[in-house]
C-alpha cells in the first residue's frame, strides 16, 4: 500500500480525490462512477437513463450498466430507476495486462512491424494529430498500396473510447489477418486485392495512454478524450459528429458528462481529424468509402443507423432498402460472432455518433460492433477467445463494400457498372 501511494503521480492522487465526496472508492474518472442500473427494461426505458447524459456501459441480464456523475444518478433515481454501486473491476495484475494489451507505444511498433514486413500491400500514414499531440495512425491495406485504385473502400476504426482496450486488439488483428493471408486465404487474399482498406486502431490516443497509464489497475476507466471543457475534462467523440448533434437527449452538455457532446459539432480535435478523413476520400464528389465500422465493446451486439431516431426509415436519409441493405448485412455479421443484430437506437437514443454521421451525411454503409469480454478490461487470457469471435464478422463487412444491396438481391438496380 505504502508504495503504491509512493508510486503514485501526483496527478493520479488528485484525480482521485476529486471523486465523489464519502464515496467508497475514488474516482476512477474524474467525478463519474459506475453503477448498476435496475428498472428499465424498453428502449424507451433505457434512453431515459441515456437522456440523464449517463453512459450506458453495458445492457446485460436486465440491467443497465452506466458511468454516471452525482447529478446523473439523482436524475435516473427521478425516473423511479434503482441505482447501485458496481462492483469494482478485477484486477489483472500488472504484468500480465502490460505484456498483453498493446499501449499506444506498443501499436505504433506492432504497425511500423507489419508495414515493414508487407510493403507492398500496406502503408502506414499519419490521420492527423490528437488535442496533445499525439500521432492518429492509419493503415492503408490493399494490392499496389500506393495508388488510389478504383476499388471499394472500407474504414475500420477503433479504441474511439478509451477504455475500451479489446477493440484495438481486434483491430490490430484485423490487419495481421489480411497481412497473414495474403496469398495464402484466398478469401483475405480477394479482399486486399479488390478493397482499399482503411484502418485506425487507436484514434483517441490521448484517452487511451491516459486511461492506461494508472496505479490503479487494470485502468482509469477513462472514455473521453482529453479536451478541456468548460467545466470539466474530455468529449465524448460518440457524440461529437456532425448529423444530428444534441439533437435527440442522446447526449449530454455537462462538461463532467461521460456523453458530453463538446461545444459544437466536430468541436473535438479527434472527431474533426476522423471526419476530415472521411470527407477527404470524396473523388470528384464521389464518396470512395463503402463500407464503415466503429468498434466498440462490451454489450455484445451489431448495430446500424439511426441512433438519433427509433424509426426504422427516415425520409431522405434512410429508404427502405437502405434498411433493409443494412439490417441483412447486420444479421449476417452478427450470426458470425454470435452477438445480437439490432437498429442502434433499439439500445438506446443517441445523437452524434460516428455512424449516424457517416450514414447520415456521407451515407456510407455504417456498423457499430460492441465486442464482448464482459468487462472493458477483459482478463488477458480472454483476449483471443474474444476477438476471435469476430474475425470473420469484419472480413464479411469487407468484402460487402463491392455492394451492399447485394445482400438484398439488389444489385443490379443499384450496382450497375
Ligand atoms: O454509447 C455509445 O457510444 C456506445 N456504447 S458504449 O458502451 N461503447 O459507449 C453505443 C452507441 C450506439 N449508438 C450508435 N452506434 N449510434
Ligand atoms: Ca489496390
Ligand atoms: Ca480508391
Ligand atoms: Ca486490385
Ligand atoms: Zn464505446
Amino acid at each position: 500500500m505504502l508504495s503504491l501511494i509512493a508510486a503514485a503521480s501526483a496527478f493520479a492522487v488528485a484525480a482521485a480525490l476529486s471523486g465523489t465526496a464519502g464515496a467508497a472508492e475514488p474516482s476512477p474518472s474524474e467525478g463519474s462512477q459506475r453503477y448498476v442500473v435496475t428498472g428499465p427494461k424498453t428502449a424507451a426505458q433505457r434512453s431515459q437513463v441515456a437522456s440523464t447524459g449517463a453512459a450506458i456501459d453495458a445492457v446485460r441480464g436486465g440491467a443497465v450498466e452506466v458511468s454516471a456523475i452525482p447529478s446523473e444518478v439523482r436524475a435516473i433515481k427521478r425516473f423511479g430507476f434503482t441505482v447501485r454501486r458496481a462492483p469494482a473491476e478485477p484486477a489483472p495484475g500488472p504484468s500480465a495486462s502490460a505484456a498483453s494489451y498493446h499501449t499506444f507505444a506498443e501499436m505504433q511498433q506492432e504497425v511500423d512491424s507489419v508495414t515493414a514486413a508487407y510493403p507492398q500491400i500496406t502503408r502506414k500514414f499519419v490521420v492527423g494529430k490528437s488535442y496533445e499531440g499525439r500521432d492518429i495512425i492509419g493503415i492503408k491495406i490493399s494490392d499496389n498500396v500506393g495508388t488510389d485504385e478504383n476499388e471499394p473502400e472500407v474504414l475500420v476504426i477503433a479504441n474511439i473510447h478509451a477504455r475500451e482496450r479489446l477493440t484495438a486488439e481486434q483491430a490490430l488483428d484485423y490487419l495481421g489477418q489480411l497481412t497473414k493471408g495474403y496469398g495464402t486465404d484466398s478469401t483475405v487474399t480477394n479482399l486486399v486485392n479488390n478493397r482499399e482498406i482503411y484502418l485506425m486502431p487507436m484514434v483517441n490516443p490521448d484517452g487511451q495512454v491516459y486511461d492506461m497509464t494508472s496505479d490503479t489497475q487494470p485502468g482509469r476507466s477513462w472514455r473521453k478524450n482529453r479536451q478541456p471543457n468548460p467545466t470539466s475534462t474530455g468529449t465524448d467523440l460518440n457524440r461529437n459528429f456532425a448529423y444530428k448533434w444534441g439533437c435527440c437527449n442522446g447526449s449530454s452538455t455537462s462538461g463532467a458528462s461521460e456523453t458530453y457532446r463538446g461545444t459544437g459539432p466536430e468541436s473535438a480535435t479527434e472527431t474533426k481529424v476522423i471526419a476530415n478523413f472521411v470527407r477527404s476520400r470524396k473523388v470528384n464528389g464521389k464518396q470512395q468509402l463503402k463500407m464503415f465500422l466503429d468498434i466498440h465493446s462490451y454489450s455484445e451486439l451489431v448495430l446500424w443507423p439511426f441512433g438519433f431516431t427509433y424509426n426504422d426509415t427516415v425520409p431522405g436519409a434512410l429508404d427502405a432498402d437502405q434498411e433493409a441493405a443494412h439490417r441483412k448485412i447486420g444479421q449476417e455479421m452478427a450470426a458470425i460472432n454470435g452477438f445480437r443484430p439490432e437498429q442502434s437506437s433499439d439500445l438506446y437514443i443517441t445523437d452524434g455518433t460516428t455512424d449516424d454521421w457517416t450514414w447520415g451525411d456521407q451515407r456510407i454503409f455504417s456498423y457499430t460492433f460492441e465486442l464482448g469480454g464482459n468487462s472493458f478490461y477483459p482478463p488477458p487470457s480472454a483476449i483471443e477467445r474474444e476477438i476471435a469471435r469476430s474475425r470473420g464478422a469484419l472480413l464479411k463487412l469487407t468484402d460487402y463494400a463491392d455492394c451492399p444491396y447485394r445482400a438484398i438481391g439488389k444489385q443490379d438496380q443499384y450496382c450497375a457498372a
